[in-house]
């Protein structure tokens, strides 16, 4: 096999090996692969064709002490992970749900946080009971909500696993890929959270919370404010190593890549596939990822899906102008079929999600 390297020195597995010596195994480790095996032995025993993806979603923490008081994140909330874990489970997937901690779920993302809050579908009933009641207008939609998530729920096929720092969803990463292994190509990766970039290494770590005034103590501290410059190191390229050792050669790798300059979408999409030799990105954009994503695969093919314009939702963050200006090829004509389940918009996991397990139904018969 042929070594995989970041910069022509070293190859990439070997920087994720030095970081695991380096980083210390989070406490949940040993719980969650227990969960995991028995998931998995679950399915294998009693549906021996059921496919299992695991949908990685949210952002991950960047720590600066290690009793943390200050962290790094990112703007992801994990709309695409919990929307698109729905949509699996739909097509028949078990699903993996790796997850930051207190970033949407699936199905209770409907009635989650502070744009959704559940209060809002709520109501003290009319006939004068006490009884708190689901009002008139919402009952439909919560009701197949409450349906589709029991039904996961009495069938085993969801299994929610949270991180929070860059080093847990490091080490779960590798935990899982190597625990679905047994799936051969029954197994789907679907990396959509968005991971840091950058950390700071253990050794370099502050144990207490940084103070923002030198204060020597006493009367002769300054206790001038001072700046905080922070060095963060380079987060090892881990898709590689996930692709070459930790996951079964035959399950389907499929990763994610989001840019803000549409001039540089698909060839960063590209460069992402030729690098790594896994099947397929998806390239979305911060302004336009709720209406239109593309999919780079290795033949070449830039296909892009997206919501036809009267069925897309109303965001604020987005700029619906930009839609279809990081385009580059006119392969095919975009996909513009009806779809979407329980939101009053049409969501762009409807279109992902089916495309992607024909994809990976045709891998399973046909091979890679
Ligand atoms: O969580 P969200 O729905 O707000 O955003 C989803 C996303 C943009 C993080 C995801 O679609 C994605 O592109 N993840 C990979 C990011 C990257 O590492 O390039």
């Amino acid at each position: 096999m042929s070594e995989h390297r970041s910069n022509g020195a070293v190859p990439d597995h070997e920087h994720a090996d030095e970081y695991f010596h380096k980083n210390p195994t989070p406490k949940s480790l040993s719980k969650h692969q227990a969960l995991t095996r028995e998931f998995i032995q679950y399915h294998l025993e009693n549906s021996p064709n059921r496919r299992i993806v695991l949908v990685t979603s949210g952002g991950t923490t960047v720590p600066l002490e290690n009793q943390t008081v200050r962290f790094i994140d990112n703007f992801s909330a994990g709309t695409r992970g919990a929307t698109s874990a729905e949509y699996f489970l739909q097509e028949g997937y078990a699903v993996i749900f790796l997850h930051r901690q207190y970033s949407l779920l699936p199905y209770s993302r409907h009635y989650s946080h502070s744009t959704n809050c559940f209060l809002d579908f709520m109501e003290e009933s009319d006939t004068n009971d006490g009884r708190v009641v689901v009002r008139k207008e919402y009952q439909d939609k919560m009701r197949r909500v409450l349906q589709q998530y029991q039904f996961a729920k009495q069938n085993r096929l969801l299994l929610l696993l949270p991180f929070t720092t860059v080093t847990d969803y490091l080490f779960q990463l590798r935990s899982l890929a190597v625990l679905m292994q047994p799936l051969g190509s029954r197994a789907l990766f679907y990396l959509a959270a968005a991971v840091s970039d950058f950390f700071i290494p253990r050794e370099r770590m502050e144990e207490h919370k940084i103070q923002s005034r030198d204060d020597k103590g006493g009367s002769q501290g300054s206790g001038a404010s001072r700046q905080l410059v922070i060095n963060l190191d380079p987060v090892p390229k881990f898709l590689s190593t996930l692709v070459h050792s930790w996951a079964s050669k035959e399950s389907m790798i499929v990763s994610f890549k989001l840019e803000t300059d549409p001039n540089l979408l698909v060839s960063k999409a590209e460069q992402a596939l030729k690098r790594y030799r896994h099947d397929l990105v998806i390239g979305n954009l911060l302004t336009t990822r709720k209406w239109e994503v593309v999919f780079v695969t290795r033949d070449g093919a830039e296909r892009w899906l997206r919501v036809p314009k009267a069925r897309r939702s109303k965001s604020l963050s987005g700029v619906e102008e930009l839609v279809g200006k990081a385009e580059r090829k006119h392969d095919r004509e975009p996909v513009d079929l009806e779809g979407g389940t329980v939101t009053e918009g049409m969501e762009i996991e409807s279109l992902i999600i089916p495309e992607l397990a024909l994809i990976h139904t045709d891998m399973i018969e046909h091979g890679k």
